[in-house]
């Protein structure tokens, strides 16, 4: 059965826009991933640990016939195919992928919590959402353009299209 998600990509280490870009076509070029819509890039001001460059976020609604395991699974081999290294929380990255929505399930799990729990706080993820759907329910706690409205929106940037 296909289900509808909404992924959060980031970069903020060797050239951040391309790092999106690449990610974009791995994803779609996956079997059982379509990518249905994707936001404009945006630069933001690092959130949590800010000694550290600015990023490159963006989101994208896709359509799957992946499981939310095998999704999270997959987001993490295109993560380490980017040269993703863990070192610490909040470190930089070239590459960042979440699920921050999975067909509207909801999850405790610590390996995957559905919605995504900070998705709401992070204006780089909602202003991104509120742009291509802008009345996306996240949660139970409104529309993606009721959400983003509530948050300060200083650090963060629409890059131009390219
Ligand atoms: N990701 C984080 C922590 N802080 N800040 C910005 N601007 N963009 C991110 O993608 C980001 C962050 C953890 O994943
Ligand atoms: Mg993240
Ligand atoms: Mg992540």
């Amino acid at each position: 059965m296909k289900k509808i998600a909404v992924i959060a990509l980031g970069s903020n280490l060797e050239q951040p826009a391309e790092q999106i870009y690449n990610a974009l076509s791995a994803l779609d070029s996956h079997l059982q991933i379509r990518v249905l819509k994707t936001s404009s890039f945006y630069r933001t001001k690092p959130v949590g640990y800010t000694d550290q460059p600015d990023f490159v976020n963006a989101v994208s609604i896709i359509e799957t016939d992946l499981d939310a395991p095998e999704l999270l699974a997959t987001l993490h081999i295109i993560e380490a195919q980017a040269g993703r290294e863990r070192t610490f929380r909040n470190a930089p990255r070239t590459l960042d992928l979440d699920i921050i929505d999975y067909a509207h399930y909801r999850s405790d799990d610590p390996a995957l919590t559905l919605p995504h729990p900070r998705a709401a706080e992070r204006s780089f993820v909602m202003v991104p959402l509120a742009e291509i759907a802008p009345d996306f329910e996240l949660g139970g706690l409104g529309k993606a353009a009721e959400i983003a409205a509530g948050l300060e929106q200083g650090g963060i940037e629409k890059l131009p299209k390219e």
